[in-house]
């Protein structure tokens, strides 16, 4: 078990309306002042969606390349872009998020149900994906929407090798409407599948969509993993009270942390446990 807990924030997502939930950053300005305040509290990474001037979501490449200049200039977060986008998006667009030179990116392991719709994640895109990432330099962070996805992950890495970086991290998504729950009892499997299935010294964490959110951080804490927070997977702090702001939410996930005698990690430990390559 890590002495200290990666903390993620995942501050705006794909889904959420702008005009529903006010506090969600969807500018880049928005979006950098939450990077800077998320960092303060105790976040090393950053997954980022973006939006357009009319707040929905897109995968616009020069958009995506000034967002990662934008936080890399105003922050030393890692900048991890999701290539999942919208459930809406295609392949090739999602591909060409690499283009934007983050240090990481997501990759998703399997097509999942995702509430009405469906997360379309197929094998032969999976495989471009990490292809795409090694040639390109970014770290994957593989998300894990249900237990498949972790011997999926085998698969890949015994056929087409480790990720740049040759660190492998997970986030396992739970309590998604069509995924595995949310609950202390599948952070457990999760966790056991994921020592059976992936190389000795990999590492997870693991985020609760919506009310999930705090036994999962416990659960994923209990079992030596580290937590995402962020208004992409919940928009509630407590019952009827909404989320204010990320930083509130990567706040409350440093408290959590440092009572279970594992503090925020440091952004440099960050990296060198990843296997990212150092800024400049
Ligand atoms: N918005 C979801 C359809 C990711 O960022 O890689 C996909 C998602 C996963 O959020
Ligand atoms: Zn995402």
């Amino acid at each position: 078990m890590t002495a200290s807990t990666l903390i993620t924030v995942a501050p705006t997502g794909a889904e959420s309306q702008k005009s529903d939930v006010p506090a969600l950053p969807v500018t880049l300005k928005e979006l950098v002042q939450t990077g800077v305040d998320c960092q303060a509290a105790g976040a090393a990474v950053i997954h980022v969606h973006i939006r357009d001037d009319d707040a929905q979501a897109t995968l616009d490449p020069k958009r995506l390349h000034d967002t990662v200049a934008a936080l890399r200039e105003s922050t030393d977060l890692i900048v991890q872009l999701s290539t999942g986008g919208a459930v809406s998006d295609g392949e090739a667009a999602r591909l060409a998020v690499l283009d934007a030179a983050p240090d990481m990116a997501s990759c998703t392991m399997g097509t999942v149900n995702f509430g009405d719709d469906i997360f379309m994640n197929r094998w032969g895109f999976i495989v471009d994906l990490h292809e795409k990432m090694r040639e390109t330099r970014v770290v994957p962070e593989y998300e894990i929407f249900d237990i498949g996805h972790l011997a999926s992950l085998e698969r890949l890495l015994s056929k087409h090798g480790l990720p740049f970086g040759e660190h492998v991290h997970v986030d396992f998504v739970l309590g998604v409407p069509g995924g595995a729950p949310g609950d202390a009892a599948t952070v457990t499997a999760m966790a056991e599948a994921a020592r059976r299935h992936l190389p000795e010294g990999s590492t997870f964490a693991a985020t609760g969509i919506g009310r999930t959110t705090l036994p999962v951080m416990f659960a994923s804490l209990a079992s030596g993993g580290h937590v995402r927070v962020g208004m992409e997977d919940t928009v509630s702090f407590a019952r009827r009270q909404p989320v204010e702001s990320n930083a509130q939410l990567v706040q409350r996930a440093a408290e959590v942390a440092g009572l279970a005698q594992r503090p925020p990690m440091e952004i440099g430990e960050a990296r060198r446990m990843l296997g990212i390559r150092e800024p400049g």
